[in-house]
């Protein structure tokens, strides 16, 4: 059989401030799996080259990092970022390796990193926007990969894939339509850089606890049938495709498995949203449809 040299494409993937919950969010990933986005072709002819990735990856120490700084001068890679960036202390709060015996920081990591990439995917809502670890009172004053890459004034587009964790279908889906058509044009990301197709609609249009919403038919306690809004649900506020998507393969998602929408992909989380179990302190307005 003839062999077809396949157009790769390579990833670096950097750890920030974070729970390493994206990277086993997509590691659970169903169709396609982890192992099809590896070693497949996950777009027929072209192929993810996954260059340095520390939870994942085999090679440790001196030579996995000379493997990505070998790729970083190579240039053109798309850069993955898990994780908020510390920036308190000059970055003195994350490290990724080291020069003459002192660490370098993530903060200076992500912004040479960032510099040659093609684009960088923040995955989660810790990269996207700062999330779980820029949570007042922020002690390593964490901040999202864009507002760290704009405050020095680095160009490279930045695509947001929040979530806490995402789904894999979003991260999947972004990578996946990078592979077919390029970056995403302008217009096809929100004001806050998701994509629209897994960030365009409101999880309170699409529930099926909505009937229940219009009818003031409130639950009063978790287990009891009823729109969960008084119990804290974020659902008003939140603009992912969960209830259509679904979780685990389809299996399921918060709200009908009985716990609310705590807002989780939205900028902000989880300060904005908190206190998580109590109901929002404002009324969302009515939109017409
Ligand atoms: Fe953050 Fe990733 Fe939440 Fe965790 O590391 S988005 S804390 S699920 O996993 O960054
Ligand atoms: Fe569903 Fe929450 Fe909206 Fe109620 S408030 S309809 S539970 S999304
Ligand atoms: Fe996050 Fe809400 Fe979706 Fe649950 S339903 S994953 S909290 S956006």
């Amino acid at each position: 059989m003839a062999s077809r040299k396949s157009d790769e494409y390579a990833v670096i993937w950097l750890q920030g401030a974070g729970c390493t919950g994206c990277s086993v969010s997509l590691l659970n990933a169903a169709s396609p799996s982890i192992k099809n986005l590896l070693i497949d072709e996950v777009i027929p002819g072209k192929h993810v080259s996954l260059r340095f990735h520390p939870t994942v990856m085999a090679g440790a120490g001196v030579q996995a990092i000379q493997a990505m700084e070998e790729t970083q001068k190579k240039g053109g890679y798309i850069l993955v970022v898990e994780g908020a960036i510390p920036t308190a202390g000059d970055g003195a709060f994350g490290s990724l390796g080291e020069k003459d015996g002192k660490p370098i920081s993530i903060l200076s990591r992500l912004e040479s990193l960032a510099q040659n990439a093609l684009a960088v995917i923040a995955l989660g809502t810790c990269a996207s926007f700062g999330g779980i670890p820029s949570g007042d009172p922020n002690p390593a004053q964490c901040l999202g990969v864009d507002k760290a890459l704009k405050n020095k004034s680095i160009a490279t587009p930045v695509i947001n894939v929040p979530g806490c964790p995402p789904h894999p279908d979003w991260f999947m889906g972004t990578v996946a339509s990078i592979l077919l058509w390029g970056l995403p044009k302008e217009e096809e990301l929100d004001d806050f850089r998701r994509p629209k197709a897994f960030y365009g609609k409101l999880i309170h249009e699409h529930c099926p606890r909505r009937a229940y919403y219009d009818e003031m038919k409130f639950a009063k306690k978790l287990g009891d049938p009823g729109c969960l809004y008084e119990l804290g649900c974020k659902g008003p506020i939140t603009y992912a495709d969960c209830p259509l998507r679904q979780w685990n393969n389809g299996v399921n998602w918060c709200v009908n498995s009985g716990g609310m929408c705590i807002g989780c992909v939205e900028p902000g989380f989880p300060d904005l949203m908190s206190p998580i179990y109590e109901k929002m302190a404002s009324q969302p307005e009515k939109k017409e449809v």
